[in-house]
């Protein structure tokens, strides 16, 4: 009997038409990145359904021994002792399928008439993305043009469903020249259209307020609040390295929709100065092109970091020009003058030992300064963790400060801010040999020295 609480997961299947251009490798790869987004959204991929064809089928993109098949598995849901096996009868023991998710972008009608022939709900390749960039979009930029994708995906297809809602929206429409339903649909044509607008000035003026942003979050860095953000392609294993850099791990051991928690955390072990690392949305092979704006800004997320770490699938043959494309983007949104490090992942994924030291070798050799190692040894994440450290380390300065005996209550600060090296009780108070970032240093003297200040103060007040 199963006693422990465990959340119900949402059960999809994939279907996706392979058109004669495309190859099976390229094929292959967008289904299993159409499967990691769905994971992301908290679907468990039970099944994939393909079929060839020489174009998609105009009614309801599959055709129609497919679409039996798949309600077929719709109806009777699958075995819960074998989660990929479809049942042969509703009932005990099975567990229901949640949605087809298709790995084309696909018309409003054929998406209804799908949704009718296989009994669940029908999510393309364009909605989940969009529904990821919805959850992801933290920002108000990002979210305003998260929202401008969505209305212009959403407002046919609501118009869609309305021409369906039965016969008193046809007659309607249906009454001569410009029937009652037809302005109705004008009028709401209109309201999206305005909405899109209200939207994009919202956008422009967010444009000018960026810049202060930066210059606060250069300020905050100064204050020894040190950021680093992921970036690179779906599957490159950012999400894997950022828990096990930030010691999540077992903390999302037994959770099941455990990407789905947002995405910030501090390096463990922790350090002085502690350290920020935020997971950004990845990037998408396959990104349909009304969607590139938002990803955008979605990513510029990653603006505020102090240190990207750009993350690469190693083992992916395609990785050159996921490569070129990131750096491309990453130029697009401004982010060039923020430092970089290149994170070669999955080497254990790249052949036997021997192999894997010669790929290890010739990435060295091609990008100089690259970390080449795997999200899964934990020595590797160790040394990353150390590389990491050592970045915002490297401008921190020595220095010695007096802390006199009237003034204890700025010891947290300096514990906070900076990383002592010694500590001295002497006759004025405790003496700290520290390190730490200038600027903070800087503020920290000012606190400790009063009679600077009084001294100051003297000077002006002559
Ligand atoms: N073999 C291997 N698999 C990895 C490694 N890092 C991540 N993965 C796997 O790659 C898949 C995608 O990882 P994920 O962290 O979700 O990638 P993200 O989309 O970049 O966040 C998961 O199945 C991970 O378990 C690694 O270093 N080696
Ligand atoms: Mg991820």
């Amino acid at each position: 009997m199963q006693t422990e609480v465990k959340e119900t997961p949402r059960y999809a299947l994939v279907a996706a038409v392979q058109l004669p251009n495309v190859s099976d490798t390229e094929f292959e790869s967008s289904l299993a990145e159409l499967r990691e987004l769905a994971k992301t959204l908290g679907f468990q991929a039970v099944h994939t359904f393909v079929q060839k064809r020489n174009s998609f089928d105009r009614t309801a993109y599959l055709g129609v021994g497919k679409l039996e098949e798949i309600s077929l598995f719709v109806k009777n849901g699958i075995r819960s002792d074998a989660e990929d096996e479809p049942a042969q009868a509703p009932g005990e023991g099975t567990f229901e399928i949640d949605a087809l998710l298709v790995d084309h972008e696909i018309s409003p009608s054929q998406a209804r008439n799908l949704e009718l022939a296989v009994g669940c709900q029908v999510m393309d390749r364009t909605m989940v993305i969009l529904e990821i960039f919805h959850r992801n979009a933290r920002s108000r930029a990002a979210r305003a043009q998260v929202e401008i994708a969505r209305l212009g995906y959403m407002a046919p297809r609501l118009r869609e469903a309305a021409k369906l809602a039965g016969p008193q929206g046809r007659q309607r429409s249906g009454t001569g020249g410009r029937g009652a339903g037809e302005s109705h649909t004008e009028l709401d044509r209109r309201k999206v259209r305005d909405r899109i607008a209200e939207l994009q000035r919202e956008i422009i003026a967010m444009e000018l307020e960026r810049k202060t942003q930066r210059a606060r979050r250069l300020e905050r860095q100064g204050h020894g609040l040190c950021g680093v953000s992921l970036v690179g392609y779906t599957n490159a294993g950012k999400s894997t390295l950022m828990r096990a850099l930030t010691g999540s791990e077992v903390l999302v051991a037994n959770k099941l929709f455990a990407t789905l928690d947002t995405t910030v955390r501090a390096l463990y072990p922790e350090s002085v100065p502690r350290v920020l690392v935020s997971d950004t949305v990845g990037f998408i092979k396959n990104l349909p092109h009304g969607l590139v704006a938002s990803f955008k800004s979605t990513l510029e997320e990653a603006l505020d970091a102090a240190l990207l770490l750009h993350v690469i699938d190693a083992s992916d043959p395609g990785f050159e020009r996921q490569l070129e494309v990131t750096d491309t983007v990453l130029q697009e949104i401004g982010a060039d003058d923020v430092p970089r490090i290149r994170v070669f992942n999955k080497i254990d994924h790249v052949g036997d030992e021997a192999e894997q030291a010669a790929w290890r070798a010739e990435l060295q050799q091609r990008y100089p300064g690259c970390v080449v190692m795997s999200a899964r040894r934990p020595e590797d994440v160790q040394a990353m963790h150390a590389t990491i450290v050592d970045f915002f380390r490297q401008d921190l300065e020595e220095t010695e400060l007096l802390l006199p005996w009237s003034a204890q209550q700025l010891r947290g600060e300096i514990f906070q801010h900076c990383q002592v090296l010694e500590e001295r009780a002497e006759d004025a108070g405790s003496w700290f040999r520290v390190r730490g970032e200038p600027e903070a240093l800087r503020k920290l003297r000012e606190q400790l020295d009063p009679g600077s200040r009084g001294r100051e103060k003297e000077y002006w007040e002559q």
